[in-house]
């Protein structure tokens, strides 16, 4: 993998392991943090050889929110021709292989945000979460207020929002935020166990799961059960939909051919 300033990027097996590392900063979310962030994912997501990714950061923070003071002097018409974090953002959602946020310690503003857009988020027992964007005069700008009332209720949403609390690892869990709590000296190994099971798996048929899941929060009930239908009929032109129940039958694991 190609080296970055802010990021470490290694391989674990079929899994793409990203680590943001901006320690003095606790992984503030600057310019190029974030278009160094772009590239790595993208450059796994084309990757052959892997099958998923983990996204994590220090055992302190996951990312104390997008850069203060990078942003303290913007003005509006700065923020508006740029289309301020907009572009990179779409083009991370746009990651076709499933990408688990392991959470430890901060995830604050865009830091909350940018584990949200990952597929699922496994957090540390010492994980804080919040958007605390109220405080500084401005609003999540990264999904906040879109993506957190559809992990969590309403009434948690406009609780964290308004008041800029943060919300501890458990309640995350309660809240449903997170899919795990683990000890924080496990959250790795945890996250990188889940991940080469998933890489284990056939490949499209995983993109399609991932595909079709978040088509949920897109569409009508009717249409996402008809999209989920069709991608379901379109699984049995692949190989390994056969392998996989050929091997179910003869009761021995499946190698599965797109992996
Ligand atoms: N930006 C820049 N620097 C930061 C940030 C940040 N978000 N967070 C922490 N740092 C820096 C601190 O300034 C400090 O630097 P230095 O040592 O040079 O003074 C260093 O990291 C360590 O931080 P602290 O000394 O404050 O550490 P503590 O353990 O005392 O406190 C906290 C940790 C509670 C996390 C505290 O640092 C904090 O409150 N940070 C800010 C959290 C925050 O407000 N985040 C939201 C940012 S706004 C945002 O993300 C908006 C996104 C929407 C943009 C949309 C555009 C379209």
């Amino acid at each position: 993998p190609a080296v970055y300033e802010h990021l470490l990027v290694e391989t674990r097996g079929s899994v793409g392991l990203v680590t943001l590392n901006r320690p003095k900063a606790l992984n503030a979310l600057n310019l190029a943090l974030i278009d160094e962030l772009v590239a790595a994912l993208e450059a796994f997501d084309a990757d052959e050889a892997i099958g998923c990714i983990v996204l994590t950061g220090s055992q302190k923070a996951f990312a104390a929110g997008v850069d203060i003071s990078m942003m303290a002097g913007y003005s509006y018409m700065d923020v508006f021709k740029s289309n301020y974090l907009g572009a990179n953002w779409s083009r991370l959602t746009a990651i076709r292989k499933p990408v688990i946020a392991a959470v430890a310690g901060f995830a604050l503003g865009g830091g909350c945000e940018l584990a949200m857009l990952c597929d699922f988020i496994i957090a540390a027992d010492n994980a804080r979460f919040g958007q605390p964007e109220v405080k500084l005069g401005v609003l999540p700008g990264c999904g906040g207020t879109q993506r957190l009332p559809r992990a969590v209720s309403k009434a948690k949403a406009m609780d964290l929002c308004l008041t800029g609390r943060m919300m501890d690892a458990e309640e995350a869990e309660r809240a449903g935020l997170v899919s795990r709590v683990v000890p924080l000296d496990a959250l790795l190994d945890e996250a990188l166990a889940a991940a080469t099971t998933i890489a284990s798996y056939s490949q499209p048929i995983v993109m399609m799961i991932k595909e079709a899941v978040n088509r949920a929060y897109e569409t009508p009930l009717a249409e996402g059960l008809l999209f989920e239908r069709r991608v379901f009929h379109s699984a049995f032109a692949t190989d390994d939909q056969k392998e996989g129940m050929a091997a179910f039958l003869e009761k021995r694991t499946p190698v599965f051919k797109h992996r």
